[in-house]
């Protein structure tokens, strides 16, 4: 058990003994003593395991330092389980949502018998609520934004919506003179597509003044934690943010850590032992004739130092190459890296054409004319305009006939952007039966025929496979688009037999799409790999529905990084000429 969740436990005893109305001093007792393990920086499994009293650190009394021992080795707290006979545990989420506290919770589980969360959002909306004593209707407003702040805490956020929040406090941050180094790590510098919460990890002149710039930044709503190494606070987008402050000769080590993921520094931590040396987030260190398997439970600092300052120096130490964040993830990385066999990663400055965007001749808010200029301006050899095809109605999808027109328009602009190719193309609806929502001699005209699927999601899974291999087998179709289907966070990609249609794709000469918007990036880092292991080619297209949505390749780029793609990996990575030879 780690310290946070031993904090977890003790934070939830002085909850519930505060709807018992303990004493006070009890309470805090476990609040005090919940604080300090949290905020330690050595386990307290390791002080246990030492045989170390635990009543001499600061805030932990016989009792609290009973718990912890009863916590190390069972798992559980039998207090906490009585205590629990006679609350209910859900009261929890009920007493820390802002606006109701120990008090009124305990109110509202006395008078009207709520119990969780779900039950107060329903009583709440009733106005119930409001009418109890001490309450009214300000106050239940209050529980029910609280509430929706809870529900969104819960989820993960959307890699583009943590960078719109870390993006303004790291400014914040930057601006102090007290900050040294300052970076994010854990999953959002791996890039995942959602994160859980955000890593800060800072190098300070003065830790204290920039932990208290952190806990005053203007965002936050609740500081949870905040000490001399380490401070946690929660935004009122409700994501919460970590903040920990290293020391240079172990910055890089605490980098590596940090960055994670668990499961990469699992292998990191293997190869380290099996060179007689312990890594650590504090550093590479050498114990001579020591047995490392024990010496993992001693003083953190012991031995010799030996990496730390730099990822490179602690990868170095353990004799691999440094790895790129988005690699971290146990998937062969560790391994590929030892025998040298680490791709050459895609780069954004690799890219030389985005090959899905709408216009206003579709549901676009820009103008070919504006988008040709944006994509010339972000340094493209070619792009392609895939308008909507006209099942997609409501999307003002073109018919045989307004597509011929858009040409014209295309060969205009064209003659004004020397500097950029256009190629006419189309996203084209994949029909319920396989069969494709435009002409076959305009598909023939077109430079490049994009498809995909935008209805009957809901078909079963061989069908859905059926509809998707029959749109693939036309000779005109080169490009499947976002071929799950999926919306992060929103929608669950649509039953599909996916390696079906990889292998189909390869087959056929079809190439897969990454669409590259954050809210879909489709296909997934795992399902690249397993196309890119096929040999099959991707294009990662932003499918930019205005001007500034250009800009959300880097999210595309991103994701193939994941997944291990090169240059020599993604057909708009190839130069104008070797992409016209392609199809
Ligand atoms: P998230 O926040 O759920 O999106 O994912 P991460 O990867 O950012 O995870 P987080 O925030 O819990 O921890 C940040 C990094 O710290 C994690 O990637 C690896 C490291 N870390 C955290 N806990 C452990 C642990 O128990 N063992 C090891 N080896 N590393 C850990
Ligand atoms: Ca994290
Ligand atoms: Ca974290
Ligand atoms: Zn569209």
């Amino acid at each position: 058990m780690e310290n946070l969740e031993i904090a977890q436990v003790l934070s939830q005893m002085a909850d519930l003994l505060e709807i018992q109305d303990a004493n006070p001093f009890r309470v805090r007792a476990y609040r005090n003593a919940a604080r300090f393990v949290d905020g330690h920086a050595e386990p307290m499994r390791r002080l246990v395991a030492e045989e170390s009293d635990l009543t001499q650190l600061p805030g932990i009394g016989k009792e609290m330092a009973r718990h912890i021992h009863e916590l190390l080795e069972t798992g559980g707290l039998a207090a906490l389980d009585e205590l629990a006979e006679t609350i209910p545990r859900s009261l929890i989420d009920v007493i820390e949502l802002p606006g109701v506290g120990p008090k009124k919770a305990k109110k509202l589980w006395q008078e009207l018998g709520i119990e969780t969360v779900d039950e107060l959002e329903q009583r709440a909306e009733s106005g119930e609520v409001a009418a109890l004593d001490g309450f009214g209707e300000k106050s239940q407003q209050k529980i029910l934004i609280g509430i929706e702040q809870f529900r969104q805490h819960r989820s993960r956020f959307k890699l583009v919506e943590a960078d719109l929040l870390v993006t303004p406090l790291l400014e914040y941050l930057q601006e102090s003179p007290e900050i040294e180094r300052l970076e994010v790590a854990g999953s959002y510098r791996r890039r995942v597509e959602t994160v859980g919460d955000i890593d800060l990890l800072a190098i300070a002149r003065n830790a204290e003044t920039v932990m208290d710039r952190f806990t005053s930044y203007s965002k936050v709503t609740q500081v949870q934690l905040s000490g001399s190494t380490r401070g946690r606070v929660s935004l009122q987008s409700g994501l919460e943010v970590d903040l920990r402050i290293l020391t240079e000769p172990s910055y890089g080590a605490g980098l590596v850590y940090f960055t994670g993921s668990k499961e990469h520094n699992i292998k990191l931590r293997k190869r380290a032992l099996e060179r007689r040396l312990r890594l650590s987030e504090y550093g590479v260190f050498r114990e001579e004739g020591e047995d490392q398997q024990v010496s993992g439970e001693r003083d953190p600092w012991a031995g010799e130092l030996i990496a730390g300052r730099s990822e490179e120096d602690v990868y170095a130490a353990v004799e691999l190459p440094w790895i790129a964040p988005e690699l971290r993830e146990d998937r062969g990385e560790v391994e590929a890296a030892a025998k040298s066999e680490l791709p050459v990663l895609l780069e954004l400055t690799d890219m030389k054409g985005d090959l899905q965007m709408h216009s206003t001749w579709s549901d676009g808010k820009n103008s070919i004319e504006e988008m040709v200029a944006a994509c010339a301006a972000r340094g493209y050899e070619y792009m392609a305009l895939t308008d909507h095809s006209k099942a997609l109605a409501m999307t003002g999808g073109l018919d045989a006939k307004r597509i011929r027109e858009q040409w014209e328009e295309i060969e205009e602009v064209q003659a004004r952007h020397p500097e950029i190719r256009i190629l006419r193309s189309q996203e084209v609806d994949i029909l319920a039966d396989g069969s494709l929502d435009q002409d076959d001699d305009v598909l023939e005209e077109l430079d490049l025929v994009v498809v995909s699927v935008h209805s009957r999601f809901e078909l079963p899974a061989t069908e859905q496979t059926a509809r998707v291999l029959a749109a693939l087998q036309h000779p005109q179709v080169d490009i499947l688009a976002h071929p799950t289907g999926r919306l992060i966070n929103r929608r669950p990609p649509f039953e599909l037999q996916l390696d079906e249609v990889l292998h189909c794709a390869k087959d056929n000469g079809v190439v897969v799409e990454l669409n590259a918007h954050p809210e879909r990036l489709d296909l997934k880092d795992t399902q690249l790999m397993l196309a890119r292991e096929m040999g099959l080619k991707v294009a990662i297209s932003t499918d930019a529905h205005r001007v500034r949505d250009l800009d959300l390749m880097h999210y595309g780029v991103e994701q193939a990084r994941r997944a291990w793609l090169s240059k020599s990996d993604v057909v708009n990575a190839l130069s104008l000429e070797e992409f016209l030879k392609t199809w």
